[in-house]
């Protein structure tokens, strides 16, 4: 009789070992796509919402980040692979992603935002949330937005004190319209470059300058090869991590809302390291001798006007970006 008991109860441990296995054997094992190295903090928000899918799916997603541009330097590109389903999730720039939904243009004109608290009310609130959703049209799942500061000119060839500095120089631009329109609009000639292409450039002067934030100047050693930085903050581009439709409808319902809330999650962490690099970013510049010139704001307003016109572009967008002009 005991000998019976003992048989089932080792069964029956058995079953539950190979259960619980099953649990932790992921059924799905995906790849998201990052530029940026490790340490950047669009990374550690992916590895955040990777660790939170992966935790809240008791272990059936399991997702690995490819950092680094590991996976391809070219985030247009990216975007038609994310599309196909040939990229899993991808975290990009929202530049980029405008290309394929253009009513995302709007949230990266220049100086459309008061400042980084602006931006964020408009992006975590309804139009953030419904031009979010709206990229699946696209055939992609928007998932969340993280913070890039704002974007200034930096260059190798002199100081850029006014508009009027801007003339005639060729500024590398990310791969979309409304920023080659703006470099256009300052005087300057556009020229639309793949990320990884923008240091080689630079160092050989096919291109006399480019415009990013200040982690990104740092992070991608753009500061070796361009000293010159002018605190412009001309846009404010922010970044998007987003799934393929078609491999986020291979999961269950339950695990897609998983899939969302841990994307929600990991955005205010991602923000706390984003405000941390953006300080220590700009010490790093000043450390390594970069010439930086702050503007005065009668100069930032002449910046402003300068662009001005671009809003008549985008007017089919105008009360949208009346809406967004509004929040307070
Ligand atoms: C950086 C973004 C990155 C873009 C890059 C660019 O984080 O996703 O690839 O700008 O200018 O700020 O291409």
């Amino acid at each position: 009789m005991w000998k019976r008991v003992f048989i089932i109860l080792v069964l029956a441990a058995a079953v539950v070992a190979i259960a619980s296995a099953q649990t932790t054997k992921p059924q799905f094992e995906f790849k998201l796509y990052e530029i940026h190295e490790t340490s950047y903090p669009t990374t550690q928000g992916d590895i955040e919402f990777a660790r939170l899918v992966n935790v809240g799916t008791q272990g059936r997603v399991h997702i690995t980040v490819y950092d680094n541009g590991q996976l391809g330097s070219d985030e247009k590109a990216i975007v038609e692979q994310t599309q196909m389903g040939a990229m899993d999730f991808a975290r990009i720039s929202l530049a980029p992603l405008a290309q394929f939904v253009p009513a995302l243009n709007v949230l990266t004109l220049p100086y459309i935002y008061r400042d980084g608290d602006h931006m964020w009310k408009v992006l975590s609130g309804p139009i953030g949330q419904k031009l979010l959703a709206s990229v699946d049209k696209a055939n992609l799942v928007g998932l969340c937005y993280y913070d890039a500061g704002a974007r200034s000119f930096y260059n190798s060839k002199k100081e850029i004190k006014s508009v009027a500095d801007l003339r005639g120089m060729k500024i590398r631009v990310q791969q979309a319209k409304l920023p080659m329109d703006m470099v256009t609009a300052l005087g300057g000639s556009p020229t639309p470059m793949a990320t990884g292409d923008v240091y080689s450039a630079l160092q050989t002067h096919v291109i006399d300058g480019a415009e990013n934030n200040w982690p990104s100047y740092i992070s991608f050693s753009h500061f070796e090869v361009a000293k010159y930085y002018t605190v412009d903050g001309h846009t404010r581009v922010p970044e998007v991590l987003v799934a393929s439709k078609i491999v986020l409808s291979k999961l269950t319902k339950a695990d897609q809302d998983v899939v969302m809330k841990s994307a929600t999650a990991s955005v205010e962490y991602q923000k706390a390291l984003w405000a941390k690099s953006d300080k220590d970013s700009e010490a790093k510049a000043k450390a390594a001798g970069c010439i930086i010139t702050y503007l005065s704001p009668a100069t930032i307003a002449e910046f402003q006007k300068a662009v001005q016109p671009m809003y008549a572009g985008y007017s089919d967008f105008a009360d949208l970006i009346a809406q967004i002009q509004a929040v307070q």
